[in-house]
């Protein structure tokens, strides 16, 4: 049996967690497992539901700060971003667990005049769960969460660069909640495919890349279960001229660069309405050199590694393709170990060019430059990804047109392209997503499925 073995991208030679890949075997028990113990969690008032979900919250903040340590080491993510991802967590579960309480349905006038008519929701059963490594715990949360609230079973398959994550928050899970409705397998392609194929499993939840969710979307459906997939970003910050421009730039480094990049909601376009220019372009690259590259454990750090060497190649590879003017990084960070990039900002002259196309997954992003707004809108929404926006302007007017025509699933005004409210929905629209939305009450379209009760 081959092991799954997590190591620390600042520190690569540091094995962080290890455990052996599930077999079909695993897989197998772990459903049928769970489609028992989902019969009994759903019969339970969703009030008791809420309280379990309560007391989860309790037991994972009484180790939050040994959480956002371990999310640091596993992935190199900084220890403050990883400190808000833990606070974040545990919002999520104490929002579900008071969402579930919230009318579960309508009545509506009876056909005949007299009795009743309405709707409910019921759960949907067990769910699998795909989840990547760049939100070790918030992304399984988020979906965990109302999945459970809404009175499913889970099988969660974390990426394996982040199952030390992962098994601390199953093992929290499995402690509190009653046995059978979230189960931890690990593996890579054939297990999360075991998943999706297996008889007992009701509906799919997957986190990833755009490629690797559309295969997802694909044999789910081929066996006629439903999915939802958040998936890529290639996303655009506007800056309109009339911008305070000062904040703008800030804001915009910090979203190109939180997390190294490895957001699926990071800034990889900058797209900058005439005259601005070389004036925005010059104020955000000293931002962007302002910022220490550096391990991810030490609090002043705001840019750490990436994930792993393959990572850095793509990266640097994406970066060499392009054909435009590096303005400040394109390169590893010497002298450190660890998967390191400077935070890099290209000017490009070409609307083809892969750093405006593809999706990077680094710190980087395009400069691109806009005559007018019309133009600064119809380059925001090119090409297929459709995730988020952000658009920096004092114009009202201009900030609500550009809510109306971008092409996205999230627009933000005067802010970064990064973070969610997690009371909100989230996702994207074209090659970003597919399906339902997640998060906020939106949640429930794909956790539960709508009955329509008749009483005459
Ligand atoms: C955030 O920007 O805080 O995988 C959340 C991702 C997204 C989540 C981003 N699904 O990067």
């Amino acid at each position: 049996m081959t092991d799954i073995v997590s190591r620390n991208p600042a520190h690569p030679l540091v094995e962080i967690a290890r455990r052996p890949a599930s077999s079909a075997k695993d897989v197998d028990e772990a459903a049928r497992h769970a489609a028992d113990a989902q019969r009994a969690w759903a019969r339970l008032p969703a009030g008791e539901r809420g309280q379990a979900l309560m007391a989860f919250a309790d037991r994972l903040s009484r180790e939050a700060d040994s959480l956002a340590a371990l999310i640091c080491e596993e992935v190199g993510k900084p220890i403050g971003e990883a400190r808000a991802e833990v606070t974040r967590s545990l919002d999520i579960l104490r929002y579900y667990a008071g969402v579930v309480l919230l009318p579960d349905g309508e009545t509506l006038p009876a056909g005949t005049g007299r009795g009743w008519l309405m709707s409910r929701r019921y759960p949907v059963g067990v769910i699998g769960m795909i989840t990547p490594w760049n939100f070790p715990l918030a992304i399984p949360t988020w979906k965990v969460a109302p999945a459970l609230a809404y009175g499913n079973a889970v099988l969660l398959k974390p990426a394996s660069p982040a199952i030390g994550v992962a098994q601390r928050f199953a093992a929290a899970a499995q402690e509190i909640l009653p046995d059978g409705i979230v189960h931890l397998l690990t593996g890579d392609r054939d297990v999360a495919e075991a998943i999706i194929d297996h008889p007992s499993v009701s509906a799919v939840s997957f986190t990833g890349s755009t490629a690797v969710g559309r295969s997802v979307a694909s044999r789910a459906g081929a066996r006629g279960v439903a999915t939802q997939c958040e998936m890529g970003g290639q996303n655009a910050s506007v800056v309109l001229r009339d911008c305070d421009l000062e904040h703008a730039a800030s804001t915009i480094a910090a979203a190109i660069t939180g997390y190294a990049g490895q957001k699926c909601t990071a800034t990889s376009r900058v797209i900058i309405e005439d005259p601005l220019g070389d004036a925005f372009v010059d104020l955000l690259a000293d931002r962007l050199q302002a910022l220490k590259v550096g391990d991810p454990a030490l609090p002043g750090t705001g840019v750490g590694p990436l994930i792993d060497a393959t990572a850095r190649e793509s990266v640097l590879a994406a970066v060499a393709r392009s054909s435009g003017r590096t303005i400040t990084g394109g390169t590893a960070v010497d002298g450190l170990e660890g998967f390191y990039v400077h935070p890099t900002l290209v000017d490009v002259r070409s609307s083809r060019d892969v750093l405006v196309e593809q999706e990077v997954f680094g710190p980087v992003a395009a400069v691109v430059r806009a005559r007018s707004r019309e133009e600064a809108l119809a380059l925001a929404n090119h090409g297929s990804y459709g995730l988020v926006a952000s658009v920096f302007t004092a114009d009202l007017e201009a900030a609500m047109t550009f809510c109306d025509e971008l092409q996205v699933g999230m627009v933000k005004i005067n802010s970064a392209t990064t973070g969610a409210d997690f009371h909100a929905p989230f996702g994207g629209s074209r090659a970003s997503a597919f399906g339902p939305h997640e998060q906020g009450l939106a949640a429930r379209e794909f956790f539960t499925q709508t009955r329509t009760l008749t009483f005459t």
